[in-house]
Order: structure tokens, then C-alpha cells, then sequence
């Protein structure tokens, strides 16, 4: 590992540094210093060496002038940051030997770090992704989101049952890799009302908010793979301004402005739990603004001051809307162009839908942002207008398309009309972007199909797809080092940043020697998991068992209940079939449910009885295990991937937009079992038939299953495996004493229509479990398999993503340091 720093590393030097942060920042002696205060001090010193590259990043008149990406998302799920940026660094071992040398231990010290939780799931984790892949490859880019005082719940199980608890991911002193830049505040308004002046008899209107509350950035640096690049990830963090400037702006609505002083602090004070599901509420909108809005304004700030006239902002930046979450940045900039620029409408709008681009992540139509008119009306008046009137001209637009077509105008508006109007955000983004992306080849079909066929009709061209990746420096270099130093040795260092090179490790999938080393770091990372989980759930496993891993957000879509009933149903074999034979099975969980999803509880409630009794059931002989993972993170995917036989991929096909923990525990020598949806189908494609368990209902087959009707106790009544496995949840089996108490989900599938079709799907998900119970049993067979999924997942490094929205979209240069 070399270090590339343009500075060499200096270890006496990165040594003092240490001792002065221990000293100075920390407060504390070499000699009384806790673990924790080594790994604060030794991360500040290493954030330090960041902090030169990134201000050269800055400063450099080749990057302020060249085209740079603006990043836009409400979440960023960045996971620690240490460790992986000792590997961009090129100092992991330096820095391993020079704490070595203070008597600390590092891989003790980087789990100290709590891990910024700044994103719900695959949203936010595809932004950590890109942010990186950007760094790597040296398009500048400014990443821009929130500064969340509380990340993402913590979970931990109380008798089974969630329980939720805060997570200060900053500790008491501070998070370590951050720097405050406050030359870059500002201060953003909320409320108030739209004046009217008349100028040569021209009208002109402005905003006069009622309440101003400042923005600060905090940067966090995003470190380039070997290469001394480093871009900021800038998060906004809301403060209230004093109250004597709130006076001059309150204009006599003392109320309002009361109300307002409240709310202020309170804007990121913490992360919304909900994924893939929009629930209206004003503080969220506020994020939204507040995001957006300081967003925008820095984005306009770099523009100006490298010389540049707003007319030529298209050339110079290009903003992506992470979902609809940041879109409020589309009516702010034209807001920005006319109000307060007094550029003309057309001129403003021509400016911007060459500005702005938008990558869509769900067709769920629960996940649609809607804001009701009257909240935005209130809370940002001037935008309402703006959005008004982007939609007037753009309806203009489709009646000359579709002349007297009312149902395509209802269809298309971007306000919903009805008793509550409401603004259609998805909308809006299409009208005022110059590109729309879906995340995978079969749901940009989707997007241009279902969900926006009239705007594709209008716009042939706007609609595109850029299939979603991940970096390989963090999911496979960092979390799987025994893998990564096997393959180094077979086919050179250089495939990190050049993920298409594994393909040449396809030359040993028969090599017998190299299936056995294969396998055995896949045993050596199986007892690492196995350890952590003994330490921290007392759940004793083996390691030869098959370890089956289905980690993700919990989500009826996702359908961890039908793998639920898979081991139902293996139970209900073990207990009654004396001949029933099976490969031992660990089957691992680690999901979040939001705090307010009934039933997506109840599911975590229902497998986590389920294990308490297997797993002391003496009858069942240690073949099967089910663990729980609590508080499911990134730095726990880290342990858990690079473990995994068997990776579970199963939503209804049509429902995942994309998965990227699919790309992730494939590339770390996984087998998929999955559905054809998402990213799913593209795996296939690389891996080969032979090298994944496809089954289910594809989407033809869904469609066609409810057009006649779907009765999931048809299923039900005619599949007696299918029927005894769903009983099983409505006596006491696995609630003594308590009979029942797991009845929700047997409700949601029988009596609540089964709206995932997992009845639908059992019968051919048991038998691909079966395949692969009987292959896993063949160890060379299962070892090539495992092989294969490594040497094929090239196209999945978020690089190639990246170089796609760059050639389809973006148009950037890089620009090499
Ligand atoms: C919206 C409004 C109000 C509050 C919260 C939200 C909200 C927050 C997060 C809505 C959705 C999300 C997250 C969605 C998400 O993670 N989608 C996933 O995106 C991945 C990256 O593209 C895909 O791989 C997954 O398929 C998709 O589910």
C-alpha cells in the first residue's frame, strides 16, 4: 500500500500530531487516555491532512472553472468514515505502525467510531457511494445535504419488539473528520408574504419572509481513491438567529413570528425514519427549504465568484435532485433569477431546466411526494406563485400536444386537483429537469411505461436510465481485506479503482486450490460474524451451516415475511418428517421498521419469537438458526457481507426499484436468491443462469395474476406445506401462553388480500431454496458458483455508474490533481 500523498507521510510528525490533539482538542494525557480518546485524536490528525487537500481542492482555478456536479440529498448514509479513508489515503498500515508506535492498536481504535447514520437506506448509501465514485475519478462535485443533530433511530428488542432510541452520532465532543465553515452561512427565510411594487409600470414582486433562520455548513471531506483529491460534503445545520433581527422581519405578525422561534433549531435536529413512504408533514417541507434553498445560494455563490454570469450556470454547474426530496431548489432559482436578478421569466427558465436533473427511486405510489398547497401557500408564498405558473406554461404546452384533452392536462398538472389540491413533486421535477433517471435497466422501463408514459410521449428524450453501483473501495476492499488480498495476488492491485479486471478471476472458478482459499476466507469472515454475534447475542452457530443473509429496510414489499414462512415451513418439516434432511442454515435479519409501520413491527415481532424458539429447540439439532441483527447500520453490513452464502433478493417483481445490497453481497461471493425485479435482472445477466436462483412471478406474471383476480386463499387451501407453515403463527408454538399474539401478519396475507403476493410466490421461492440446499452440499460446485458471482460484478462499481450519468448526463470533465 503506498501512500500518495503529494506530503509524505511523516510518522514522528503524524505521531506529535496525535499527542497535540490528545493535549489541546481532547483534553487528556498520553497517559490517562481512554481508547476513545485516542481514536478522537488520532482521527483529527488525520482529518487535518484531508482538510489541506480539500481547501487545494477549492482553491484550484483548474476545478472553480472547470463544469462541477452538485449532489442534492436529504440524505447522506456515509457509515464511518476512518478506516475507509486510511484507504483512499493510502495510509492504513503507516498509520497502523505509527499508532503501534503509541501503544494503540488500530483495528481497536476504528471501532471506536460511531457511525454517522445520516440516511434512511439505499437512498442515502447511493449518495455515499457516488460521493466517493466522484473523488475516485476526479469530477469535481460538491455533495450538499443535512446536518441531522440525530441520525436514524437506533434499534434495539425489547421481548421481540422495537424499540426506538436516539442516535447522537456526534458524541459529546464532537464528530472528528467535520470543520465548520462559517464564511459560508446564511440566512434563510420561512413565511411571511409576496409585496407588489410597480417599477416603469412593470410589476414586480418579492418575498418578505417572516422568519429568518441561519444555515451553517459543516464539511466533511470526501477522499479521492490514491489520488490527493478531496471534495466537501457540506451539511447544513440550522440555528435560530437572535431575536432582535427576528423583530425587524416579523412586520407586526408577532404570532407567526413566535411560532416561528420555535421551529427554528428544531429544522435538523433529526433525520425522518420513513423510507419509501411520504408523510406531509410541515416540518419535513421546512428541511426540504431550508436544504435547498442554502443549497442554491452556495451553489450561486462559487458561480459568481469564479467570474461567471448567471446566464452561463448550465455550463459551469449541474444540480441533481436526489429523488423528489430537494425539488423546492427548481421554483427557488427561478424565485433567485427574477426577484431578486430581475432576469426575465423566459430567460430564468431557459437557465434552469438546463440546470437541474432528477433521478426517480420508487414507483411506489405511497413514496410520491405530495405537499398540500395550502402548507406551501403558507410557508413559502412566493414559490406558490412560481409553481403556478411553471405549470400554466407547461399546460400550455401539453394542450398544444394533446388539443382538448382534458384527462392527459388532470393527468399531467403539476397541482392534483380535489377537496385538498396538492402539489405533485415528481411532476414538477420532470417540467423543470433536462434529464430523468430511473435506478435499474427494468425500472427506467417502468418510469417510462407506468409511471410518466404522457411526459415520455412529450419529452422522447429526457427519460434515461443509469443502473445504480457501489464503491469497491468500502464494499470489498475495506470490509472483505482476506478477499481482496486474495484476488491482489491473482490478478494485481489495480482492480478497485478498474472493478471490470475481476472478470480475470473467472480463470480460477475451476482452479481447486483457489476454490479452497476462496472458501476459506469465506469461513474465516463466517467466524468472524459468528464471534460478533456470540459476544453480543449469546446465539451460538456454525459456521458450516449455510449463512442465508437478508438485510434491508423492513417493508411488506421487501417481503422478509416470506422468507419468514420459509423457515416456517423448514420447522414445520424438521418437527413432523423424520426423513426431512437439510443442510444446516443460519438465517440472518437485520432491518429498521419505521417507528410508525404497524405491520412492518409486528413482522420483526413475529421472526423474532420464532428464533427464540428454534434456536432452543433441541429437537431441531442445531440445522437451523435464525438471528436478528439489531440496529442494523452500515459498519454492521460491513461484517455481515462479506459472511454471506446466500443473499436474499426477494421483493414482488415491479416493487424494487433498484437494491444495491444485491450488488454488495454478490460481489463479496454471495449466491442471489431473488425475484426479477431491479438490479436483479441485470445480476442475472452478468452472473448467468447457473450462477443465481431466480424464481417467482415476473412482472408479466403479477399483472397477469391480478387482472383475473388474485385470492390468496386459493394458494392458501391448495398447498398444504403453504397452509401448515401459515398456521403455525396463530397458536402458542412460538408464544407460550399467549396464543394469537403473531396473528398481524397472517391477517395482512390472508384477510388483507396479500398485497405482495407472497402466497403467490412461496411454492417456487421453497423449491429455489431447495436447489440451493442440495448445490451448497457440492462444495467445488458452490465454490465456482461463489467465484462467478465475485469475476462478474464489474458493472456494478458506482465508477461505472458515475461515467454514465457523466456521458448521458451530466457532461463533466475530469479534472486530475
Ligand atoms: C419522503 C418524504 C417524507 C419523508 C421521507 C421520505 C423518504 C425518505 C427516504 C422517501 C423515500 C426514502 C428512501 C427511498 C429509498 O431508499 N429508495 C431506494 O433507493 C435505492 C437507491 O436507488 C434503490 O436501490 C432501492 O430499490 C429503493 O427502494
Amino acid at each position: 500500500m503506498k501512500p500518495t500523498q503529494k506530503y509524505p507521510f511523516d510518522k514522528a510528525l503524524f505521531q506529535n500530531n496525535v499527542k497535540r490533539h490528545l493535549n489541546a482538542t481532547y483534553a487528556t494525557t498520553v497517559e490517562h487516555a481512554s481508547t476513545h480518546a485516542w481514536y478522537l485524536a488520532m482521527a483529527r490528525a488525520l482529518a487535518e491532512l484531508t482538510m489541506f487537500n480539500l481547501l487545494e481542492t477549492e482553491q484550484d482555478q483548474r476545478i472553480v472553472k472547470a463544469k462541477s456536479l452538485n449532489y442534492l440529498s436529504l440524505e447522506f448514509l456515509i457509515g464511518r468514515l476512518t478506516g475507509n479513508n486510511l484507504i483512499s489515503l493510502g495510509l492504513y498500515e503507516p498509520v497502523a505502525e505509527a499508532m503501534e508506535g503509541l501503544g494503540q492498536n488500530l483495528t481497536d481504535l476504528l471501532e471506536e467510531e460511531r457511525d454517522p447514520s445520516l440516511g434512511n437506506g439505499g437512498l442515502g448509501r447511493l449518495a455515499a457511494c457516488y460521493m466517493d465514485s466522484c473523488a475516485a475519478l476526479e469530477y469535481p462535485t460538491v455533495g450538499y445535504g443535512l446536518h441531522y443533530e440525530y441520525g436514524l433511530f437506533k434499534q434495539s428488542f425489547e421481548n421481540g419488539q422495537q424499540k426506538e432510541a436516539p442516535d447522537a452520532w456526534q458524541g459529546i465532543e464532537g464528530y472528528p473528520w467535520e470543520v465548520a465553515r462559517p464564511e459560508f452561512k446564511q440566512d434563510i427565510g420561512f413565511y411571511g408574504h409576496v409585496e407588489v411594487n410597480y417599477v416603469d409600470g412593470e410589476e414586480k414582486r418579492h418575498w418578505v419572509p417572516g422568519m429568518l433562520i441561519q444555515a451553517m455548513p459543516w464539511d466533511l471531506p470526501i477522499v479521492g481513491y490514491e489520488n490527493d483529491t478531496v471534495y466537501p460534503l457540506r451539511l447544513w445545520e440550522a440555528r435560530a438567529i437572535a431575536p432582535f433581527s427576528l423583530e425587524s422581519f416579523n412586520n407586526g405578525n408577532y404570532f407567526e413570528a413566535q411560532h416561528a422561534l420555535i421551529d427554528a433549531d428544531n429544522i435538523t435536529k433529526v433525520l425522518y425514519p420513513n423510507d419509501n413512504h411520504e408523510k406531509g408533514k410541515t416540518l419535513r417541507l421546512m428541511q426540504q427549504y431550508f436544504h435547498s434553498a442554502a443549497s442554491i445560494r452556495d451553489i450561486l455563490r462559487r458561480h459568481t465568484n469564479a467570474g461567471f454570469s448567471l446566464e452561463e450556470l448550465p455550463e459551469h454547474e449541474t444540480v441533481q435532485l436526489n429523488d423528489t426530496h430537494p425539488t423546492i431548489a427548481i421554483p427557488e432559482l427561478m424565485r433567485i433569477f427574477i426577484d431578486e436578478k430581475g432576469l426575465s421569466w423566459d430567460k430564468a427558465w431557459s437557465i434552469c431546466s438546463r440546470t437541474f436533473a432528477y433521478t426517480n427511486h420508487t414507483l411506489l405510489p405511497e413514496a410520491l411526494e405530495t405537499w398540500d398547497e395550502g402548507l406551501i401557500q403558507r410557508l413559502l408564498p412566493r414559490h406558490m406563485e412560481i409553481i403556478y405558473e411553471i405549470n400554466r406554461r407547461f399546460l400550455l404546452e401539453v394542450s398544444a400536444k394533446w388539443p382538448g384533452d382534458v384527462s392527459k392536462q388532470q393527468k399531467l398538472s403539476v397541482i392534483q386537483e380535489g377537496f385538498h389540491r396538492m402539489v405533485r413533486m415528481a411532476n414538477l421535477c420532470v417540467v423543470g429537469s433536462y434529464a430523468v433517471n430511473g435506478v435499474a435497466a427494468l425500472h427506467s422501463e417502468l418510469v417510462k411505461r407506468q409511471l410518466f408514459p404522457e411526459f415520455h410521449e412529450l419529452y422522447p428524450t429526457r427519460l434515461k436510465n443509469v443502473t445504480n453501483g457501489i464503491t469497491p473501495r468500502r464494499w470489498l476492499k475495506y470490509c472483505n481485506p482476506g478477499l481482496s488480498d486474495l484476488i491482489s495476488e491473482k490478478i494485481g492491485d489495480q482492480w478497485p479503482s478498474d472493478l471490470a479486471q475481476l472478470q480475470r478471476i473467472a480463470n480460477y472458478a475451476d482452479d481447486t486450490a483457489f476454490q479452497k482459499r476462496f472458501m476459506a476466507v469465506k469461513k474465516e469472515n463466517k467466524e468472524r460474524l459468528a464471534k460478533w454475534v456470540q459476544e453480543n447475542m449469546n446465539i451460538t452457530l456454525d459456521t458450516n451451516a449455510i449463512f442465508d443473509v437478508q438485510i434491508k429496510r423492513l417493508h411488506e414489499y421487501k417481503r422478509q415475511h416470506l422468507n419468514m414462512l420459509h423457515i416456517l415451513s423448514l420447522y414445520h418439516r424438521l418437527k413432523t418428517d423424520p426423513t426431512f434432511d437439510m443442510q444446516p442454515r443460519v438465517v440472518f435479519f437485520a432491518a429498521k421498521a419505521a417507528p410508525g409501520y404497524y405491520l412492518a413491527k409486528e413482522i420483526i415481532f413475529a421472526i423474532n419469537k420464532i428464533a427464540e424458539k428454534i434456536n432452543s429447540d433441541a429437537s431441531i439439532n442445531g440445522k437451523l438458526k435464525v438471528v436478528f441483527v439489531p440496529d442494523y447500520r452500515v459498519s454492521m453490513a460491513e461484517i455481515i457481507i462479506p459472511a454471506a452464502d446466500v443473499s436474499e433478493q426477494i421483493s414482488t417483481a415491479g416493487k424494487e426499484a433498484s437494491g444495491t445490497g444485491n450488488m454488495k453481497l454478490a460481489l463479496n461471493g454471495a449466491l442471489t436468491i431473488g425475484t426479477m425485479d431491479g438490479a436483479n435482472v441485470e445480476i442475472r445477466e452478468e452472473v448467468g443462469d447457473d450462477n443465481i436462483y431466480i424464481f417467482g412471478l415476473d412482472i408479466d406474471g403479477v399483472h397477469e395474476l391480478r387482472s383475473h383476480g388474485y385470492n390468496p386463499y386459493d394458494f392458501y387451501q391448495a398447498d398444504p406445506l403453504l397452509k401448515a407453515s401459515l398456521d403455525l403463527l396463530l397458536g402458542e408454538e412460538f408464544t407460550p401462553g399467549e396464543p394469537g399474539k403473531l396473528r398481524a401478519t397472517y391477517d395482512s396475507l390472508l384477510n388483507g388480500g396479500d398485497p405482495y403476493l407472497v402466497l403467490a410466490d412461496f411454492a417456487s421461492y421453497v423449491d429455489a431454496q431447495q436447489r440451493i440446499d442440495t448445490d451448497y452440499r457440492d462444495t467445488a460446485g458452490w465454490a465456482k458458483k461463489a467465484i462467478m458471482n465475485t469475476a462478474q460484478m464489474g458493472k456494478f462499481s458506482s465508477d461505472r455508474s458515475i461515467r454514465d450519468y457523466v456521458n448521458q448526463i451530466w457532461k463533466l470533465t475530469p479534472v486530475k490533481r
